[in-house]
């Protein structure tokens, strides 16, 4: 219903005699009580059973309703109401993902999360086309017979997202979130090791996605402190580019051993996307950051977590005052996209004060003489884990994306979801 029609319905009404008025009111309250019904039996929920979002209820003022009886009853040929204007469209944002559909929470204040499906465009592009943490137009529809009453029409445009190409389609791209400020790129010390190999691919997509990164180390009640310090030492080379190193315990056991609140402070204010390899602990720090939030963790499930992926879907979450998090499904490898070799040293930051003293222009510093990178690595002023990685990245975009160095990719059972 446009502004228009409204006035006009609220003319219809107010001309009516106080008796029906009346009557209209309490039909209009029956029948908003029923759809209230009606939408906690649908309320949105993940695979796993747990609530999305936060779980605030969307104003629905209970003249919405008693107009829309006016309409359907007391409009005749004198008063008519034009239909011809597209429903308003509404803005919010994509808390959570299916194959057709959204889970949108709308700007208002004290609004619930909707149900919307996607138009048919969106659907086709799939992950390309829309990702939670998307701020999207949503419209809605008026049915008959239809179960879906919300559809999402329009994504905004990004200011950030973090990519990845599909794992069965490479030319396809896959955003894993959008409009983050920040990636905390979850590691565990043990169960599963420390894998910095992937943390070097995370930072190449963050670098492309203009995304800030933090890496959080999990687990650390499972190390005796020397033994913690000494594991660390792996993750010099990223602290030494700036990056923030956080070292938490979000399940420990014994919950007053928990440790987040370096981690909350990195995260005050920010919207940001928990990533890794399954079984690090991602979803057990949304808990140990809220506990009210309950998601569901690898907890209940043993020890063994070998290629179970706990979380299934990318899910946004609200923790007070002001964090939101969008927890999402383990990986067990994270590929490179739309980087040509020539490139890929623009994406290594600690490179930057190097690549324009070396003798040759386009110089890959791999072989060539007078090369200002290899001679800043050899003086140790810049990382060889890091140098490393960039030789062995740039290999594999050579040879068409495919890692050599299975190790990168730790959990190597089929993916019924392709989640990784
Ligand atoms: N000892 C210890 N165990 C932890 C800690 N954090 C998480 N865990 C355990 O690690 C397991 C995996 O935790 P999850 O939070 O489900 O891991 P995840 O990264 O969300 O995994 P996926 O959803 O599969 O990607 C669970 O059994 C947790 O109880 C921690 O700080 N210390
Ligand atoms: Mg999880
Ligand atoms: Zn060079």
């Amino acid at each position: 219903m446009n502004r228009h029609q409204r006035q006009q319905l609220e003319k219809i009404l107010d001309a009516l005699p106080k008796s029906t008025r009346d009557e209209l009111f309490d039909r209009a309250r029956a029948q908003r009580s029923e759809a209230q019904k009606r939408r906690r039996s649908r309320a949105p929920k993940t695979i796993e059973g747990e609530r999305i979002g936060n779980s605030k209820r969307r104003p629905d003022p209970l003249i919405d309703w008693v107009l829309r009886i006016v309409e359907k009853e007391h409009t005749g040929v004198n008063t008519p109401v034009e239909h011809h204007e597209p429903s308003e469209t509404i803005t919010g944002t994509v808390v959570g993902l299916t194959r057709r559909r959204a889970t949108v929470l709308e700007d208002a204040p004290e609004s619930e999360p909707i149900e919307c499906r996607l138009s048919a465009e969106l659907a086709a592009r799939q992950q390309a086309g829309i990702a939670v943490g998307d701020r999207v137009d949503f419209i809605e529809l008026d049915i008959p017979g239809d179960e879906d009453h919300h559809e999402v029409t329009h994504v905004h445009p990004r200011k950030t997202k973090l990519a990845r190409p599909d794992a069965h389609n490479p030319n396809n791209e896959r955003v894993v979130a959008s409009n983050v400020d920040t990636v905390v790129i979850v590691v565990s010390v043990v169960s599963p090791p420390l894998h910095p190999r992937l943390i070097d691919r995370y930072l190449i997509a963050l670098e492309a996605g203009g995304i800030d990164p933090i890496i959080a180390v999990n687990k650390a009640d499972l190390m005796k402190p020397g033994e913690l310090a000494e594991e660390l030492k792996q993750l010099n080379p990223y602290k030494d580019t700036g990056i923030p190193v956080v070292v938490c315990a979000a399940d420990p056991g014994d919950e007053s051993a928990s440790r987040v609140d370096d981690l909350r402070k990195w995260l005050q204010g920010k919207t940001c996307a928990f990533v890794g390899h399954s079984g690090v602990g991602k979803s057990s720090l949304a808990n140990a950051l809220d506990p009210a939030l309950g998601i569901d963790t690898g907890r209940l499930r043993g020890q063994d977590q070998r290629g179970r992926h706990t979380t299934t879907a990318s899910t946004m979450h609200f923790i007070d005052p002001d964090i939101r998090v969008i927890d999402t499904p383990g990986v067990r490898f994270f590929g490179i996209a739309d980087i040509t070799p020539e490139d890929l040293h623009w994406y290594f930051p600690e490179f930057a004060g190097y690549v324009h003293s070396c003798k040759f222009t386009d110089c890959t510093h791999e072989h060539e003489p007078g090369c200002a990178v290899k001679t800043a690595v050899d003086a140790g002023e810049i990382s060889r884990d890091r140098y490393d990685t960039y030789l062995r990245l740039l290999n594999e975009l050579r040879t068409g994306g495919k890692a050599k160095d299975v190790s990168e990719r730790i959990r190597p059972l089929p993916d019924p979801d392709g989640t990784c």
